[in-house]
């Protein structure tokens, strides 16, 4: 799995309330903290549309700094600040996210055909709204093929989210997204397939139960990437363990390694 670590989002309070001190220290440590958790990227969202450049730079210098390997997730509505963070970062990364709503691919995808080892998340999103049902979730991702293909990004680059609503109040979600997924992983094998963990149990009680079984039964159904919480032990137990069935962890050397390294907090 292709893990990216969620934390630093502006969503969440206490690093609302990061960002608005400026607190560099508590930036820095989400961000080693993921990193030691094993994730493959660090996630950015600062969720202030008006200081939404100026707060992106602001960790990327931060933690880049301190880790200077580290490969970024650029997670922001606005292209223009997209691009700007591309820019400031020193490895590339990956872009969260484009669409097929009007001018996301026209601005980035040009960057991303450009830009050695950047990556992209695309939604399965056009300007009509959210899919509701697997066929327009294909189409949306035949629209995006055609565009990526129209600027020669190849299709190890994608990461194709195939988004998924809450089971409370949309009861077929998680079969369509699965049934997009299978479609998507068997004719596109190279293509990534990635998704937020936790959208699925919005307004439910126990949300970690329903996150932990939708994790398990994405990856069954071809997602090979998710934008999690890695701190979440319980949850990163689920995803070595769940590899290391399908056969992707071969004597389970990386799931014995991260037990050793008490990733899964059960160690003595
Ligand atoms: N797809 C894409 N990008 C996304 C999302 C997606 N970016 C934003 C969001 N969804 C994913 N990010 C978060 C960030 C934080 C939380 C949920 C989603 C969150 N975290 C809890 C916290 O840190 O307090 C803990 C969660 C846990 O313990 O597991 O609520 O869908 N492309």
């Amino acid at each position: 799995m292709i893990i990216i670590g969620e934390k630093l989002n502006g969503a969440i309070k206490a690093v609302a309330q990061a960002i608005k001190a400026r607190d560099n220290n508590f930036i820095r440590d989400l961000a080693t903290r993921q990193l030691e958790s094993r994730a493959d990227y660090i996630d950015i969202c600062s969720g202030i549309p008006d200081q939404d450049t100026e707060v992106l730079e602001w960790m990327i210098d931060l933690i880049q700094t301190d880790h200077p390997d580290v490969r970024f997730s650029i997670d922001s509505p606005n292209p223009d600040t997209i691009l700007a963070c591309m820019d400031k970062c020193r490895n590339p990364g990956i872009i969260n996210s484009v669409s097929l709503e009007s001018g996301k691919t026209e601005k980035l995808f040009p960057a991303v055909a450009e830009k050695k080892g950047w990556n992209v998340i695309a939604l399965l999103l056009d300007n009509t709204g959210m899919p509701t049902t697997v066929e327009k979730r294909m189409e949306n991702f035949d629209g995006i093929l055609a565009e990526a293909q129209k600027y020669g990004i190849a299709e190890n680059r994608l990461f194709i989210d195939p988004l998924v609503f809450s089971v409370a109040t949309t009861p077929e979600g998680f079969l369509n997204f699965i049934g997009a997924s299978k479609l998507i992983r068997e004719s596109h094998p190279d293509i990534h397939i990635i998704s937020g963990l936790s959208n699925i149990s919005f307004g439910l009680p126990y949300r970690k139960a329903i996150n932990h079984a939708f994790l398990i039964g994405a990856m069954l159904n071809g997602m090979d990437s998710a934008i999690m919480d890695p701190l979440n032990r319980d949850m990163l137990g689920g995803v070595y363990a769940t590899e290391a069935l399908l056969n992707y962890d071969e004597y389970c050397i990386e799931y014995l390694s991260a037990y050793r390294d008490d990733l899964f907090g059960v160690q003595k």
